[in-house]
């Protein structure tokens, strides 16, 4: 039977732009953007919600986005210490939990026994404001749709909670787009049968949703409803680990962008597995057209690697080798194959064993940076939970 929990979607805000702002305190209050070549030819990573007053977004153009903001600050990003950062958040999150997925480098889902969801929601988000200087959001629900949804709502800063109860009120008056599945070209489409809203396809009938999803739409219409019941993947569980991202406005420029952003995209894939101590073998990248058609290509090494440097090549020399006509409106970075590091092994025979295993990584940390007090309640919690 599957167990009753709460579930926590845990996403710093802005989060390169609040580590610089916590590093530099100067670049408080003010529009910040870390990015690639202030010049113009890099891409936005990210940047303050200051500058998001402008319009600034992720994965613009540094050109476009210093038009729209000509008084930002331009902060070359340092992802090592953005590395060190996460993993202190992490060490946070797992203080009141063995059971998390980490879905990127500043996002987590957790599972909590049910009923502490809220709870521990307020005490994740006092403890990074408080030990870390940094804002996070963290949305609340019974499933991971509802928790990200709550999530969304409620940043920058803040905590909220969405349950099944709240979908008419809060989750139905959205727009399309906060359905995992619809992007922008669907949202489109949607809006042309009048279909705007997620309350629109909560109502729609099967057959107009199967023609435009086709195998999806049932998916589609129970997301719509609320419902959700994919499970958390933990470490151990994963098979692969991509980032993507689908442009503002479809991309001509193969010589710079292209590159830029699969640069990123690349040293996020490689952050996240050295944090998850796996090493992969195979690197595939993700393009998607501006007719929507989508294409990818993979490449598998003798070795395992997880250097930023490694993945990035594989990955551009997959871009230059298929990157077919230009415009673009997605590119992705898949590192598959995983092997785990000898140190961080989760490889173990029972589900609970290792999730003890999975705790020790935690309780270790934990221990090297607060004493071993920490650690005993750490433990205490995890029996807490355990008699769910
Ligand atoms: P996000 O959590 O998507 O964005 P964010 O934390 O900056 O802002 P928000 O408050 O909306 O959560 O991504 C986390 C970090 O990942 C972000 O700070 C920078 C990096 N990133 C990129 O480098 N390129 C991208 O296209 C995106 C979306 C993020
Ligand atoms: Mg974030």
């Amino acid at each position: 039977m599957k167990k009753e929990l709460d579930i926590l979607l845990c996403d710093l805000d802005a989060f390169y732009a609040s580590v610089e702002q916590l590093d530099h305190p100067e670049l408080k209050g003010k529009p910040v953007i870390v990015g690639g070549d202030p010049a113009g030819r890099g891409v936005a990573s990210t940047c303050s919600y200051e500058a998001r007053k402008f319009g600034v977004r992720s994965a613009m153009p540094m050109k476009k986005a210093l038009e729209l903001c000509p008084q930002a600050i331009v902060v070359r990003g340092n992802m090592a210490r953005y590395g060190e950062v996460a993993g202190q958040v992490r060490e946070i999150f797992g203080r009141y939990t063995p059971d998390l997925e980490i879905v990127s480098i500043d996002e987590a889902y957790l599972a909590v026994k049910q009923g502490l969801g809220l709870t521990v929601a307020e005490n994740i988000h006092r403890k990074v404001r408080e030990e870390l200087g940094l804002p996070i959001s963290v949305g609340v629900s019974s499933n991971k749709l509802l928790a990200k949804v709550a999530c969304e709502l409620a940043k920058p800063d803040a905590v909220k909670a969405l349950w099944m109860k709240d979908v008419p009120e809060l989750f139905w008056p959205l727009p399309v787009r906060a359905i995992p599945g619809i992007g922008p070209k669907a949202a489109e489409k949607l809006k042309s049968l009048g279909l705007k809203t997620v309350k629109d396809l909560a109502h729609c009938p099967p057959a107009t949703l199967r023609r435009i999803f086709g195998n999806n739409s049932a998916n589609i219409h129970r997301f719509a409803c609320g419902l959700d019941d994919r499970e958390l993947e933990p470490v151990h569980d994963l098979k692969s680990i991509s980032e993507e991202t689908t442009f503002p406005e479809d991309i001509h420029d193969r010589q710079d962008y292209l590159p830029a952003v699969i640069r990123e995209l690349a040293a996020g894939v490689g952050y996240r597995l050295r944090s998850s101590g796996l090493k992969a073998r195979t690197i595939t990248l993700k393009l998607r057209y501006s007719d929507f058609k989508t294409i990818t290509r993979s490449k598998t090494l003798p070795d395992l690697f997880n250097s930023d440097k490694v993945i990035y090549e594989l990955a551009l020399d997959l871009f230059n080798k298929n990157s077919g006509r230009a415009p673009w409106r997605l590119v992705g970075v898949k590192a598959s194959g995983f092997e785990e590091e000898e140190q961080l092994s989760l490889l173990i025979a029972t589900d609970e064993e290792r999730k003890e295993k999975q705790l020790l990584v935690v309780k270790d940390s934990l221990q090297q940076k607060y004493g071993s007090a920490v650690v005993v309640s750490g433990k205490q919690l995890k029996d807490f939970n355990k008699q769910k």
